[in-house]
């Protein structure tokens, strides 16, 4: 199979065995399944190199850590078996890694086991640790040049005294009605606001604008979650000279923006042209998105933990 086939075969591993597509199971008394009682990454595996690999651990085990799930192994471990899920993934494919263009997405999911059906996680002795390495699709390569189509939805971000948005747990059940309503009104993402009425991120990626000059992202305590994208983009700003800062951004910060753009793990960083029928800025990828564009594909051809 070539490397730039999209027909290839999941490597997937369960507790550090490994199964096929065909072989993995979980029990439905899997609280994950029954509760969206877990935790999960998404991760890119760029050539051999899996990026920034430490800090997706370090998330995944602070968010563990907030809903006292024990993981049974160390991060060090945990990212020792990505790799060996991504080698079962290059020999199955027959794709060698070094020279692999398409970068490979890894799904970590650690779920708190099986138990009974009652919620209480003390009946679930054993946290399940899965891991799927495979691709996912991007956006169209042509909105990386013209921008996405947004809208807010009136659903709002998870209260952070409720659900903190710094978890990132199985319950994506207020990301799914945002995007249900971004599908319903054919745009590409749906932005939320906080209970504030502050902007908080998008479904799946992290949000910034850029205004006259500076780049600037929500705080995470706006209902943001801490992007892994979104701490390289900052960095790589910094490296750039560019001015940024996190603030609060309104909903007329964000329509009066210059720039808009989204970051996160699938995404990296795609242009905003349009927010509820109101063109950001000229209406074309700006200036400051291009060099950040540019930076972060630099950024993922060199950073990385070799497989
Ligand atoms: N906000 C939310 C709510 C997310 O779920 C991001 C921001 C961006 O964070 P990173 O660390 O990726 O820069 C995410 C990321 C998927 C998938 O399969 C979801 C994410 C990332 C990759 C794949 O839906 N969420």
């Amino acid at each position: 199979m070539d490397a730039t086939s999209t027909a290839t075969v999941p490597a997937i591993s369960i507790d550090g065995v490994q199964y096929t597509r065909e072989t993995a199971h979980i029990s439905v008394f899997d609280h994950g399944f029954l509760y969206g009682d877990g935790v999960f990454e998404g991760i890119r595996i760029y050539g051999n190199r899996i990026f920034r690999g430490e800090r997706h651990m370090n998330r995944l085990f602070r968010s563990a850590k907030i809903i006292n799930l024990e993981i049974g192994m160390t991060p060090t471990q945990l990212l020792d078996e990505i790799r060996a899920t991504a080698r079962v993934w290059s020999e199955t494919n027959g794709v060698d890694l070094a020279a692999n263009t398409n970068p490979l997405y890894v799904r970590a999911v650690v779920s708190r086991g099986d138990g009974d059906l009652g919620l209480d996680p003390r009946k679930c002795p054993a946290a399940k640790v899965v891991i799927i390495v495979d691709r996912i699709k991007l956006y169209p390569k042509e909105l990386y040049e013209t921008g996405l189509t947004l809208v807010t939805t009136a659903i709002r971000r998870n209260l952070p005294d409720a659900l903190p948005p710094q978890i990132k747990s199985l319950n994506y059940l207020c990301n799914i009605l945002a995007k249900l309503d971004a599908n319903r009104q054919g745009a590409a993402e749906a932005v939320f606001l906080n209970h504030m009425g502050y902007v908080a991120e998008a479904t799946a990626d992290n949000l910034f604008i850029v205004s006259r000059g500076v780049v600037i992202t929500p705080p995470v305590n706006d209902g943001a979650l801490p992007g892994i994208t979104r701490e390289a983009v900052l960095e790589l700003a910094a490296t750039l000279g560019i001015p940024s800062r996190e603030d609060h951004v309104s909903l007329t910060d964000l329509f009066n923006a210059d720039e808009c753009f989204l970051t996160g793990t699938a995404a990296r960083v795609v242009p905003v042209a349009v927010i509820d029928g109101r063109t950001i800025g000229a209406g074309v990828r700006g200036p400051i998105t291009t060099r950040l564009m540019e930076a972060f594909i630099r950024l993922t051809e060199t950073d990385g933990v070799l497989i």
